[in-house]
């Protein structure tokens, strides 16, 4: 089945409030200079005008919260951008979310969410990243909240991060892939553990294959659930293919599986929506990384080699 044709919406969300290395607020310009929007009307998409999530920046805000740094600054973007993905599914219109750092996820999810359980329906979630963003405040050695993510989504940590999306848990841990995973915190094991969410490590995909993997992954986020979102950050990949992240980890997924992973997601025709995190342009060169992303993108949205 091919992807519906909605059109498509790219929400840009300039953070890095959530990080320690400092750059990702300039994912979404790396992209668009890369041209990911004319991109995906040459594939036939119709993309409206972009919009986006307005971030305060670093400079101009100080935070004593240790233990979740900007922690009211990333609330406030969290409960907009939530708003504006909502807005995007109530219209018909497929959210294309950039960020950004990794801590975005939970206004992105959290909007989907809403809008999913006002018709009593479940979303699967397919989290693509090097670790497994599931510290909580207690847990996280920087406070750097885009560790964190993936527990408040699955109704951790923080009760105002977790609510976003009102009820708890957005989404539960058996829709939830999480796939690419190789350095993970040491209280962290323990929680991924318990957690109950489907795991993909490099080893799985090593053994196994990307396509073999991929077609698992697509059961766990389809299984009775009315589509799945794609949580894409770019340290993922391996940093031989995507070298502009701040968070580098060898030995990850490759150019190629990654195309894998993502036109088999097109084909299932499920995927209600993107995001891609972590872009941080300062540490790529020459813009190579946005590259790289823009034609995983592309996959994504149903291009194909033949
Ligand atoms: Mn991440």
């Amino acid at each position: 089945m091919p992807l519906s044709r909605k059109p498509v919406r790219i929400l840009g969300v300039p953070m890095d409030l959530g990080a320690s290395r400092r750059g990702t607020d300039m994912g979404p310009s790396a992209l668009r200079i890369a041209g990911l929007g004319d991109a995906l009307r040459g594939l036939g998409w119709e993309v409206e005008r972009e919009r986006d999530v307005p971030v305060p920046a670093m400079e101009t805000r100080e935070t004593s919260e240790e233990q979740l740094r900007f922690r009211a600054e990333i609330l406030d973007v969290c409960r907009d951008l939530a708003s504006a993905v909502q807005a995007c599914l109530d219209e018909g219109v497929l959210p294309l979310v950039l960020g950004g750092d990794h801590s975005i996820a939970m206004g992105t999810v959290a909007g989907l969410v809403s809008h999913h359980r006002a018709r009593q329906e479940k979303l699967g979630l397919i989290w693509f990243d090097a670790h497994g963003d599931m510290n909580i405040p207690d847990s996280s050695p920087s406070g750097n909240i885009h560790g964190m993510p993936l527990a408040h989504i699955l109704g951790h940590g923080d009760p105002e991060f977790a609510g976003l999306a009102g009820d708890v848990p957005m989404i539960l841990p058996e829709n939830v892939a999480l796939v690419g995973i190789r350095q993970i915190d040491g209280c962290e094991k323990e929680v991924i553990s318990a957690s109950g969410v489907h795991t993909f490590t490099m080893r799985d995909i090593d053994e196994r294959g990307m396509g073999a993997v991929a077609k698992e992954i697509l059961e766990v986020v389809n299984h009775d659930t009315a589509g799945f979102h794609l949580s894409f950050d770019v340290d993922g990949l391996d940093p031989e293919d995507a070298s502009g992240v701040g968070t580098p980890v060898p030995g990850g997924v490759s150019f190629r599986e990654a195309h894998l992973l993502l036109e088999n997601c097109a084909d299932s025709g499920r995927m209600t929506s993107m995001e891609v995190v972590e872009l941080n342009p300062i540490l790529d060169s020459g813009n190579a990384s946005a590259e790289t992303v823009k034609h995983l993108v592309l996959s994504a949205f149903g291009m194909s080699i033949l």
